[in-house]
This record gives C-alpha cells, sequence and structure tokens, in this order.
C-alpha cells in the first residue's frame, strides 16, 4: 500500500477505510500537499470494491485547525485566482461512498469546512468548531458560510462567521452541526465511527449510494423536484437483487445476505 507524508490510512475492517489527517506538529494544518494526499487517498478508497465507508479523523488535540496559514499569508490575488486556489480542496464531496468525520479538539476554518463537506459528524466532547477566518481578515472559502448556514440558519451562522468564536460538541449536536456527541476517552470517536461505517458498508451498496444521492439531493432541488428524484431512485432499485434479497429475507425471518448488485 502508499505511503503518505502528511496523512495515514488503514483498514479498521476489511469494509472500511480509515483516513488519518497527520501532521501533529501544526495541529493538522490542511496545506497543499496534505489535500493532494488526501484526495489520493479518497479517490482510492471509493474506487475500491471492497471499501463500502470511509472515516476522516485527525488527532485527539485536532481534527484539523484550519488551512495553513503560513502557506497562505504571502499569496496574492493573481495567484490564487489563476491557480483556483481550493478548488480541488472539495473533492471529497463527489464520493459516491459515504464518509464520516470523526472530530476531536480542534475543527477551525477549514477543518470546520472539511468536516461539514463529510456526510456524517460525529464528534468528541473535546470538539471545538469554528470559523476564525474573520480574525484573520478574511472570511470562509471553503463552504464555511453556506454549508453552515444550511446547517444552522442565518443568524447562528451569521454570528460565527463574523465574530469567529468557537462553538462546542454540545451546540454542534443541539444546532443539528453533528449526528452525535460520543462518550469521553481517547480514541471513542474514532471507534464509534468505524463501527457505524462498518454497519453502513454491510448494507446493499447500490442502496446505499442511491440513499445519500437522495439526501444530498435535499441541499440541491426544490421539494417537488427532490421528491420526484427521491421516488424515481427509489423505483430504480426494484432493478437490484439486493432489493429481492431483502425483502425474501424479511418474508423469510432471516438476516439478509446482500450481493451489492
Ligand atoms: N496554519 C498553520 N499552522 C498552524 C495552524 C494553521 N491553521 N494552526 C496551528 N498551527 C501551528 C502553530 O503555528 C504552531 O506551530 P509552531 O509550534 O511552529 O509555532 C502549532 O501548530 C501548534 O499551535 P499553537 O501553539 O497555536 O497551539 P495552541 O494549543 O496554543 O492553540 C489553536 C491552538 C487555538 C487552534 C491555534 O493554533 C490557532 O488559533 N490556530 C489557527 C486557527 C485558525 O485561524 N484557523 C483558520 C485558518 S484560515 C482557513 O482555514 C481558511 C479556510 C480555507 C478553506 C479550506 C477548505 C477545506
Amino acid at each position: 500500500s502508499q505511503t503518505y507524508q502528511h496523512i495515514l490510512t488503514s483498514r479498521p475492517d476489511p469494509s472500511v477505510t480509515l483516513i488519518t489527517l497527520n501532521r501533529p506538529k501544526a495541529l493538522n494544518a490542511l496545506s497543499s500537499p496534505l489535500f493532494a494526499e488526501l484526495n489520493t487517498a479518497l479517490l482510492a478508497a471509493d474506487e475500491d470494491p471492497e471499501v463500502g465507508a470511509i472515516v476522516l479523523t485527525g488527532s485527539e488535540k485536532a481534527f484539523a485547525a484550519g488551512a495553513d496559514i503560513k502557506e497562505m499569508k504571502d499569496k496574492e490575488y493573481a495567484d490564487v485566482y489563476k491557480g483556483n486556489f481550493l478548488a480541488d480542496w472539495t473533492r471529497i464531496t463527489t464520493l459516491r461512498k459515504p464518509v464520516i468525520a470523526a472530530v476531536s479538539g480542534y475543527a477551525l476554518g477549514g477543518g470546520c469546512e472539511l468536516a461539514l463537506m463529510c456526510d456524517i459528524i460525529l464528534a468528541s466532547p473535546t470538539a471545538k468548531f469554528g470559523q476564525p477566518e474573520i480574525n484573520l481578515g478574511v472570511i470562509p472559502g471553503g463552504g464555511g458560510s453556506q454549508r453552515l448556514t444550511h446547517a444552522i440558519g442565518k443568524s447562528r451562522a451569521m454570528e460565527l462567521v463574523l465574530t469567529g468564536r468557537n462553538f462546542s460538541a454540545q451546540e454542534a449536536e443541539r444546532w443539528g452541526v453533528v449526528s452525535r456527541v460520543v462518550g469521553e476517552g481517547e480514541g471513542v470517536v474514532v471507534k464509534e465511527a468505524v463501527e457505524m461505517a462498518r454497519l453502513i458498508a454491510g448494507k446493499g451498496r447500490v442502496a446505499v449510494m442511491a440513499g445519500k444521492e437522495a439526501v444530498n439531493a435535499a441541499y440541491e432541488l426544490q421539494l417537488a423536484e427532490g421528491l420526484h428524484f427521491e421516488r424515481r431512485l427509489f423505483h430504480g432499485l426494484f432493478a437490484t437483487k439486493d432489493q429481492k434479497e431483502g425483502m425474501a429475507a424479511f418474508a423469510e425471518k432471516r438476516k439478509p445476505a446482500f450481493t451489492h448488485s
């Protein structure tokens, strides 16, 4: 398997890829070299037929403390515009398989935005989210003004983006940013995220992909179009072996053996 400098990859279960951001000295600050590796690892996991779900995590101290400020500080407008800076930092949103973020410690700026790009966020009680870009004379550049506003509403998003204050795991749970806060303890959030990934990977993968597509459509489409899209995906699943197996297994009072086809 490939070796990386800024991330670690492992297979805690044959059906799950775990990607760990690994720049401990910089609190996992997100740099261009890190994203190049992250994108390679994400794409490899998305294409691996053995893998059904992906977990993205950082360290106990930091999921990621934002984009690498030292890499950014001397950039000029013409550089970032011509080079389309950040354009390839959203590759994770194009994956077909579910990605679960397991967040401990700081998830600030681009770190918060990267978590928001994932399909599900689980948080440790130590998680600290925030969009502190305003303190650096800029604004969020990776969806913080958009995905966060969708998640928590205008007034809260406005407060966070304009004051730059952090918000706690408990606030994130109350506001629906995270699906839940797990129990205390080192490694607990990663363990729970891997367990959830394993559970999802055991479902029919065609249905899982369709479910992800359908929920994501709720962010892009008007209600009538979204409902229509969902209905068509639902109809389409009757062409799969997994639908026949899933419903036959229920009728026969046994566990389904999905073949992802
Ligand atoms: N960039 C570069 N280096 C960083 C970053 C960062 N974002 N965060 C921390 N580091 C480095 C520190 O410089 C320090 O390095 P050194 O030891 O060489 O001085 C090391 O990590 C440890 O950090 P601290 O000593 O500061 O640790 P503390 O525990 O005292 O503080 C904090 C932790 C509060 C998290 C603090 O490090 C901090 O405020 N970091 C910056 C947070 C921030 O402003 N983030 C937003 C960055 S801008 C951004 O993210 C734009 C997003 C663009 C879109 C991205 C799309 C995915």
